[in-house]
Parts: structure tokens; C-alpha cells; sequence
């Protein structure tokens, strides 16, 4: 188990591309040898068996490491590298932390690959966020109830992953700076807003792993710029 869950732990830099956007076999190869560390297939909505069998395939011509965030269990596609589990932590819908999660274990329990599974404590930091609207989550969250949740998510629930989420919006640096002080063992994510060089660097400063989503689908160059800010920046702790 922990051999194969270490494959995130080296992880500086990653892709995330969502199954419902159309990307170009152009900028899909540039992305794929950018040199990032891994690809993470993910969305909000939209998000179907067939749309993420295509992406999957698509990014399997390259040697890039690619995980599947399941989010919907129709789309839980075999043949990737790895598999996250989204819990979102900082919502009232139990739905979205243990409903619809212990619904797919039900049914897939048994023939997951456990040995390739973790499970992803989501902190979601942007109101306007898809993700935030549809899990209904309290985004506006002050800095003590941040910490609150990172107790919570590392040293109580003993999560793997924390991922602190401002998808569309770049967040708060020194309060991703506090939660990383605060994590003992699990890998903090950090995701939103990074559409240049210099925010990719501050957030490697404060995060183990700087997450890149839309601006691949913006501004190819800057995304692509991304990869050297973060692999140049120190690990923090
Ligand atoms: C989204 O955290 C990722 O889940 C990346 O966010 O799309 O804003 O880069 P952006």
C-alpha cells in the first residue's frame, strides 16, 4: 500500500485536464512533454465513462503518470495509474464526504484497486467555484477554521492527500503556507488560478503539489511555463 500510494508524493507539478473540454492532439502532446510530473483527469460536470476512456487513451500514448479523480462513479474508467477519491471536507452535504462514496463501494468495493487508491480530502476555498456550488461547501472559511480542517483531515482522519481547492481563483498563499506547517503526513495539493510563472512559483512555496487546470485550455504558452517555475522552486519542509 504505501509503496504505491508514494507515486503523488513525487509529484511537484501536474496537469489537470477535464474529459469535458475539447483539447487538440497539438496542445494535448505538449502538455504530455512538458516535462510536468503527472496528469490528473478531473471535472466538475460533465464528466462521463466515454468522454474519460477517450482522454485516457489519448494521454496513454505518452509516458506522463496519469491519475483518475473519481467524481462520479460511471466515469471510474480502468487503466490508469491511480485513482483519488474526493471527500470534500468543508461541507453540511454529507453526500459529498461519505453518501455518494459509500454508494459506489457498495456496488465496486471489491474490485477496486485499493493498492492504487486514495483518498483526497477536498478543501474548497473559492464560493464561485463549480465545485463549490455543487457541494454546496463554505468556502469562506478564516484562517482558524482552516486549520481546524487540516487537523481534522491529517491528524485525525489521517487522509493522504489534503487539496485545497480555489479552482478559478488564485487563493490565499499565506494561509496555504500555514496549512502546509501544520500537515504531518498528508501531501497538500494546491489548486486555482495559475495562469503564469510567478503565481505558479508562490504556490510551490507553499504547497508539496501546484495543480495547472484551465489555463491549458487559455493561454497554451503560460501553462507550458508553468512546469520549470515549480520544478525550480525548492520543496517546502
Ligand atoms: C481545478 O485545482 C484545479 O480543480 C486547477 O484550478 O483550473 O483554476 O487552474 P485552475
Amino acid at each position: 500500500m504505501e509503496l504505491q500510494s508514494a507515486i503523488y508524493n513525487e509529484w511537484r507539478h501536474v496537469f489537470k485536464l477535464d474529459p469535458e473540454r475539447e483539447i487538440s492532439d497539438e496542445r494535448l502532446d505538449a502538455i504530455c512533454m512538458s516535462g510536468t510530473d503527472a496528469i490528473i483527469v478531473g471535472g466538475s460536470s460533465g464528466v462521463t465513462f466515454d468522454n474519460t476512456v477517450d482522454l485516457m487513451s489519448r494521454i496513454r500514448r505518452y509516458e506522463v503518470p496519469c491519475a483518475l479523480e473519481v467524481s462520479n462513479e460511471e466515469a471510474a474508467v480502468p487503466g490508469f495509474d491511480h485513482y483519488f477519491i474526493p471527500l470534500v471536507l468543508n461541507t453540511d452535504k454529507a453526500e459529498w464526504l461519505a453518501g455518494r462514496q459509500i454508494q459506489a463501494l457498495r456496488k465496486f468495493g471489491a474490485f477496486i484497486p485499493w493498492e492504487n487508491t486514495s483518498a483526497e480530502g477536498y478543501l474548497i476555498l473559492n464560493e464561485e467555484a463549480q465545485a463549490a456550488k455543487l457541494t454546496g461547501a463554505r468556502a469562506a472559511l478564516d484562517s482558524e477554521t482552516v486549520a481546524a480542517h487540516i487537523y481534522m483531515a491529517d491528524r485525525l482522519m489521517h487522509l493522504p492527500v489534503i487539496y485545497m481547492e480555489y479552482s478559478g481563483k488564485f487563493g490565499d498563499m499565506e494561509l496555504v503556507k500555514r496549512a502546509l506547517r501544520l500537515v504531518t503526513g498528508a501531501r497538500l495539493f494546491y489548486g486555482g488560478g495559475i495562469d503564469d510563472a510567478a503565481k505558479a512559483r508562490q504556490a510551490a512555496a507553499a504547497a508539496h503539489t501546484v495543480i495547472v487546470g484551465n489555463v491549458i485550455y487559455d493561454d497554451l504558452e503560460a501553462a507550458l511555463s508553468t512546469v520549470e517555475a515549480v520544478l525550480a522552486v525548492e520543496l517546502p519542509k
